[in-house]
């Protein structure tokens, strides 16, 4: 029988959930927004919950003290581990953004191998594991999150650690053949099997990380039992499993009946007069698929040219790693393929592309939500996809459609009411587009109810009591 748990609860992430404005000497330190921490608080808050991370201050402004000092008001203690510059550019833009990242979403072009990252990984880990050892004890519950912290168990059981571990991987885990190209596959593997228990966002990556422990470490037993995966290794169970993360759906779906956002999404379609409106959230990265995206949207205007003035497409993206060189590279393409696009098209009163590279309030982004006919989510490849639940949470008129990539996380859970694409077929998603842009209304109808049903009862909160039932924590 599992105890009642009685420790404290510990979330380890690269970063700290705070919002941080740095003007000369001025620190202002709120706290962050968004689901995972939404769903965290009141469970932090109940067990002395302390959250570990970088506080993301590059100019050694921010000590620890100022920090805290800060912080008192939150409904949990923050500790900051401190990165250095060369830190943040080796571990954190190397090997976590150059290394893991692309490897993981299966672009090997853009996988960069060094030894020196690799080591600074290494380095960091340990930092934050010896960190974390000075605030643990024994009874408590330690909860890694993510692709920047995979040895963090292993550097904390070198310390002597004995805390229930465990681990949750927000981006997709990949194939065994694109996997195994990483020189140090087997440190990675055998740092995540120190864990008591490991979350995937899906079945299929449950699927990759079990085919490559068979490859590396024949020696390992695996049982499939109904929902988990157990692995015997080195005298250790460890606990397998998908656990898709989700959203707050009451959340969206009250927000976007609110005034506020009532108001500005009438605002946005008096913009946009007698316009069905295409929308694109993305934060800027080559795994989301954009500039194909744009293509399949010319390729739509290109083919049915009676579509012009009728709809547009409003591409919202959010500003990501901004200091690294290819992603400056990236914009740049956007907005290239956006200006070459709205050149051919525009005519007097119409523009097909509508582009918005900034961060949104929550109450600009449901309005957009809210009032798009349509929403285009084609990533090439995605451990998720939050944005494609957003939108069925605030699409509370019940007459939107989602267009979403077969390649998403989402996919599994949101295909049946979801129109599903293949990104990489422009052809295909630009009749898609038209399908959509024609569906009759009562289809779009209990499409979009069957959706919001599905997002509804699984929400952030399952995904999180779920992962913990699973890593046998009880909390009441
Ligand atoms: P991300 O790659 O960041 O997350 P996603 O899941 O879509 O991708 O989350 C993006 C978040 O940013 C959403 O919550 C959205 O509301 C917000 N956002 C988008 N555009 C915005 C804007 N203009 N202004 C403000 N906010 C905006 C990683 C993985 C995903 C996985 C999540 C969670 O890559 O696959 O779903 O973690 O595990």
């Amino acid at each position: 029988m599992t105890e009642i748990f009685k420790g404290k609860f510990i979330i380890v992430s690269n970063r700290l959930p705070l919002e941080l404005d740095i003007q000369d000497d001025n620190i202002t330190i709120k706290p962050g927004a968004g689901g995972l921490i939404t769903a965290l608080t009141p469970v932090l808050k109940k067990h002395e919950g302390v959250w570990i991370g970088w506080d993301g201050d590059l100019n050694g402004k921010l000590s620890c003290d100022v920090l805290e000092r800060e912080a008192a008001s939150f409904d949990y203690t923050m500790k900051s581990v401190s990165l250095t510059s060369q830190e943040v550019a080796d571990y954190y833009d190397g090997f976590c953004n150059g290394t893991l990242w692309p490897l993981f979403h299966d672009y090997l072009g853009h996988t960069q191998f060094h030894r020196s990252t690799w080591r600074s990984y290494q380095a960091v880990n340990l930092k934050f594991a010896r960190n974390i050892s000075q605030y643990a004890e024994k009874k408590d519950f330690i909860w890694i999150q993510d692709y920047h912290l995979t040895l963090v168990g292993k550097y904390l059981r070198e310390l002597g650690a004995r805390h229930k571990l465990a681990f949750f991987l927000h981006i997709p885990f990949p194939p065994w053949d694109i996997f195994m190209r990483l020189p140090w596959r087997k440190e990675i593997i055998e740092g995540l099997l120190v864990y008591d228990s490991v979350g995937f966002q899906t079945v299929k990556d449950c699927r990759n990380f079990v085919q490559c422990i068979r490859r590396l470490l024949p020696e390992a037993k695996t049982n499939i039992l109904k929902k988990r995966i157990i692995i015997e290794y080195s005298g250790r169970h460890i606990s397998i499993g998908a656990f898709p993360i989700s959203i707050d759906f009451e959340e969206f779906h009250d927000m976007a009946q609110t005034e506020e956002v009532e108001k500005e999404a009438w605002f946005i379609h008096e913009n946009l007069p007698e316009r069905k409106i295409i929308l694109g959230v993305d934060r800027l990265d080559y795994t989301k698929g954009i500039p194909r995206r744009l293509r399949a949207f010319e390729t739509l205007l290109e083919k049915y040219p009676d579509l012009c003035e009728k709809i547009s497409l409003v591409q919202i993206v959010v500003p990501s790693r901004t200091s690294v060189p290819e992603y400056q590279k990236m914009k740049q393409n956007i907005e290239e393929t956006v200006g070459r696009i709205n050149g051919r098209f525009t005519v007097k009163g119409w523009v097909p592309i509508h582009y918005i590279y900034r961060s949104l309030t929550r109450a600009e982004l449901i309005a957009y939500y809210r009032t798009s006919e349509i929403a285009l989510i084609t990533p090439l490849k995605d451990g998720m996809n939050l944005v494609a639940k957003e939108y069925c949470a605030s699409c509370v008129s019940e007459k939107g459609i989602l267009i979403l990539s077969e390649f998403a996380g989402a996919a599994f859970q949101l295909r049946k009411g979801a129109i599903m694409v293949n990104p990489y077929n422009i052809e295909h998603v630009a009749e898609e587009l038209y399908r959509a842009i024609h569906m009759p209304l009562p289809e779009r109808r209990s499409r979009m109810r069957r959706l919001r049903n599905i997002v509804r009862r699984n929400t952030i909160f399952v995904w999180m009591d779920d992962f913990l039932q699973a890593a046998g924590l009880k909390l009441s």
